[in-house]
């Protein structure tokens, strides 16, 4: 039977796909993006499973859907969806959607240039910059972000110890810098980073517990990012972001900028009004800035902005039938 039809805007941002669903939208009850994702996960995750897994989608796969604002001022509101659920915020599914979107005529900014965005993690403000018809450069500013754990400690099978902290900028981030266990990321290969990447992220959210002050929905180490010497003229550092089950970010990870601009903060290493250039796996770039001081729940946090592109590559649509035995994806 059909269980139903999308219709899709595919794009990267700085390498990292975003497929935009335009069409098939589901009915979600709740208030707030926060509520929305909690119903779509109960009701509608079918959908995303089909659309993000194998054979339509990746293990990188990632898109949205746009749905009317939450707020008052807000222009739009944003589910993300992925192969490890949906997050409460993504940089590089935000700039793509915003890109895929504006280009499409499917946004239009109540003020030139800006938008408000409501998102399961908050509030963010975009400001693009255009070029004709073509979107050429977009900036969020993220919601609070902060330095979660300091200092923590984890035994990693085939590592020895590891020493990392624990950031949010949209997500829980493990970051871990170069160390004696870890020679940093410009010697690892990609392998390295899929093979122990969920073992720590395993480990460490066996021994520590995260959870958002204001919202215990988004709560759990997901992301695990690694560190190291960047290879881009112009970038300050390099990162490789892994999540869902063998993805790892081709872009510089909006999220996990940001989480690692509040930990930098939080260590008296970025302060207010520094910019921090951050690159990917495959030498892409976002342009992160320090823009203030905040606190979340009486803890100190910081307000981040990242800035990168996307491109535009194609429209497809996407027909889910549940007769296919490989509707809702496959596990390898
Ligand atoms: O850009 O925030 C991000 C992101 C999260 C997971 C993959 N990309």
């Amino acid at each position: 039977m059909l269980k139903g039809t999308f219709f899709c805007i595919d794009a990267h941002t700085c390498g990292n796909p975003v497929r935009l669903v335009t069409s098939g939208h589901p009915q979600l009850n709740g208030q707030t993006m926060s509520e929305k994702r909690l119903d779509f996960l109960a009701r509608f995750d079918w959908i995303r499973q089909a659309l993000m897994f194998e054979p339509r989608g990746h293990a990188m796969m990632s898109g949205a859907f746009l749905y009317p604002p939450c707020s008052a001022n807000a222009d739009a509101s944003v589910l993300f969806i992925e192969t490890s659920g949906c997050l409460p915020m993504c940089g590089h599914g935000t700039i793509g959607t915003v890109t895929a979107a504006l280009e499409a005529g499917l946004l239009q900014p109540k003020v030139p240039g800006q938008l408000v965005l409501d998102v399961p993690a908050g509030q963010v403000q975009v400001t693009f910059q255009r070029d004709g018809d073509k979107v050429t450069s977009v900036k969020i500013r993220n919601v609070a972000s902060f330095l979660a754990i300091k200092d923590g400690e984890i035994e990693v099978p085939g590592l020895g110890q590891i020493r990392f902290d624990v950031a949010y900028g949209g997500n829980f981030y493990l970051i871990v810098e170069p160390q004696a266990n870890f020679p940093g990321l410009e010697h690892w290969t990609a392998a390295d980073v899929l093979r122990y990447s969920p073992l720590v992220r395993t480990i460490a959210n066996q021994h520590y517990s995260c959870v958002h002050p204001l919202d215990a929905s988004i709560q759990g180490i997901s992301h695990v990012q690694w560190t190291g010497k960047p290879k881009t003229p112009g970038s300050d550092a390099a990162n490789a972001v892994f999540y869902g089950d063998g993805a790892i970010d081709r872009s510089p990870c909006g999220t996990g900028t940001s989480a690692r601009m509040a930990q930098l903060y939080a260590r008296g290493q970025l302060k207010v009004g520094d910019r921090f250039v951050h690159e990917s796996i495959i030498g892409s770039q976002f342009t992160g800035v320090v823009e203030a001081a905040t606190e979340v729940a009486g803890l100190p946090a910081m307000i981040p902005s990242i800035a990168g592109w996307a491109q535009v590559y194609g429209a497809n649509q996407i027909r889910v039938d549940d007769a296919d035995p490989y509707a809702f994806g496959f596990e390898v």
